[in-house]
């Protein structure tokens, strides 16, 4: 049974969650170089409701950015709770023997990010579809270091409000200053969390499978950065010789709160500083990117306003300190290497008309995850919400039950449900 009961906006009118103020010891304050702190808070609430009722609250979420303009929510330091390796057959390991150090290159790096791609790459399948699997193996295999405060509680065994992949709260950030993708999570209510796992759309399945070849081998170019800057050990050097393996992960398990949302979720880590008196991790880490070099103002312009909002999303998030950067012409030759520093963007991108804003995107995604608490009441591993989203429209959700879009596995569900270890 696939029970649809689609949620289109059944009034104009939208409740916008307001989480609580700033609090002190905000790990924002930190991270910002003054980023403006004054803007009001922007409570919209109009109630179109009969007076005698109680107000009714909208079923859509709202993605103006106007809506998300006011002060920075709390957003604790995130902190690493462990971490786990995908090896070259995507096998799941509860380790970090994956983890790869980054080598700072030489002047003229000259690298050819075209170099391997016919002999020696080989791609991770992306039909298979792994949704939250390896994070749930990573949770069973350590549930004893996470187990519940709230005493030997079966019908609450974890201690978070939202388990996920940082790709799809990456997605979430960015939403109010996105015109081209829309997208699909699932979320299901389980022993008190929320999971919340991507479904492709069909529009990205159709990008997919037709992805033209110039694309598939630009893909490969970020693969082969890594494989430049990267090595095994820590007084290693890289290996531009061997193969790329796309299956291969190094993953940190973080967990943080957002306002009054305990997260864990993981993310893919590149690799990380190799000075053993670096600090600890995740402060350590570097994302590695590469993007075209830039020759024109609007090029520059262009780079700041799309570029720079994802990385800086994606880093933020699980507390990734610095992006190094490759900037490659069009034959795919690395002309030159950058640092940034995520605490840093913010302040790069303030002579930018019309830019974007960190609090925007963080007020966002917490307005959604509040969004998302209060419409997925139904605590069933096998019912899931479908939140969709496409650019210029409101998030609308529909529920399921028993359907395709399942995903928590029954191995995971039986373990959870059986008595505290
Ligand atoms: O099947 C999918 N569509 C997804 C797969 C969606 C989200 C995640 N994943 C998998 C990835 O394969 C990876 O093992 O989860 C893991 C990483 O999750 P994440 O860190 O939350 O994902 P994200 O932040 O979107 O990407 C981090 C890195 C990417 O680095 P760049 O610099 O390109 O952003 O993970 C890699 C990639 O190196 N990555 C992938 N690698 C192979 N296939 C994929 C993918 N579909 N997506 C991300
Ligand atoms: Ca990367």
């Amino acid at each position: 049974m696939d029970r649809n009961r689609s949620r289109s906006p059944v009034t104009s009118s939208h409740r916008h969650y307001s989480p609580s103020r700033r609090e002190a010891g905000n790990w924002r304050k930190n991270n910002f170089d003054g980023e403006h702190l004054g803007a009001a808070n922007h409570h919209q609430y109009q109630s179109s409701a009969a007076p005698e009722q109680s107000p009714r609250r909208s079923q859509t979420l709202s993605t103006r950015r106007e809506v998300y303009e006011r002060d920075f929510p709390l957003y604790k330091q995130p902190v690493e709770v462990g971490s786990f390796s995908l090896d070259s057959q995507r096998r799941f390991f509860n380790d970090s023997r994956q983890l790869r150090y980054y080598v700072e290159p030489g002047r003229n790096p000259n690298f050819d990010l075209r170099d391997g791609y016919r002999e020696r790459y080989v791609r991770r399948d992306e039909n298979v579809k792994e949704k939250l699997d390896h994070i749930l193996r990573w949770i069973l295999a350590n549930r004893s270091k996470l187990k519940s405060k709230l005493a030997a509680n079966a019908s609450c065994p974890l201690d978070f409000d939202f388990v996920t992949w940082r790709g799809h709260l990456t997605k979430l950030l960015t939403t109010p200053y996105e015109t081209k993708e829309g997208w699909l999570l699932a979320v299901t209510r389980f022993k008190g969390t929320l999971y919340i796992s991507e479904v492709e759309t069909e529009a990205a399945r159709r990008e997919r499978e037709n992805r033209p070849e110039r694309n598939k081998e630009m893909m490969y170019w970020g693969y082969k950065f890594e494989q430049y800057m990267c090595a095994d050990n820590a007084d290693g050097e890289p290996d531009p010789g061997g193969v790329v393996n796309t299956n291969e992960a190094f993953c940190t398990v973080v967990q943080t709160r957002l306002t009054d949302h305990r997260l864990l979720f993981s993310g893919e880590v590149d690799c990380r500083d190799r000075d053993p008196d670096a600090p600890a991790p995740p402060a350590c880490y570097v994302e590695l990117k590469t993007s075209a070099e830039i020759c024109a103002p609007k090029q520059r312009s262009n780079f700041h306003r799309f570029k720079l909002l994802k990385w800086w999303a994606q880093s933020f998030l699980p507390g990734v300190p610095k992006v190094v950067a490759g900037f490659r012409d069009h034959d795919g030759i690395v002309v030159s290497v950058e640092t940034f520093q995520i605490s840093k963007i913010s302040q790069l991108i303030k002579n930018e008309h019309n830019c974007w804003k960190p609090t925007v995107c963080m007020n966002f995604c917490c307005d959604f995850l509040s969004f998302v608490k209060r419409e997925a009441t139904a605590d069933n591993p096998s019912v899931v919400y479908l939140f969709s989203w496409e650019p210029h429209k409101d998030v609308t959700y529909s529920v399921h039950r028993d359907s395709q879009y399942s995903f928590l596995p029954n191995w995971y569900i039986k373990e959870m449900t059986s008595s505290p270890e």
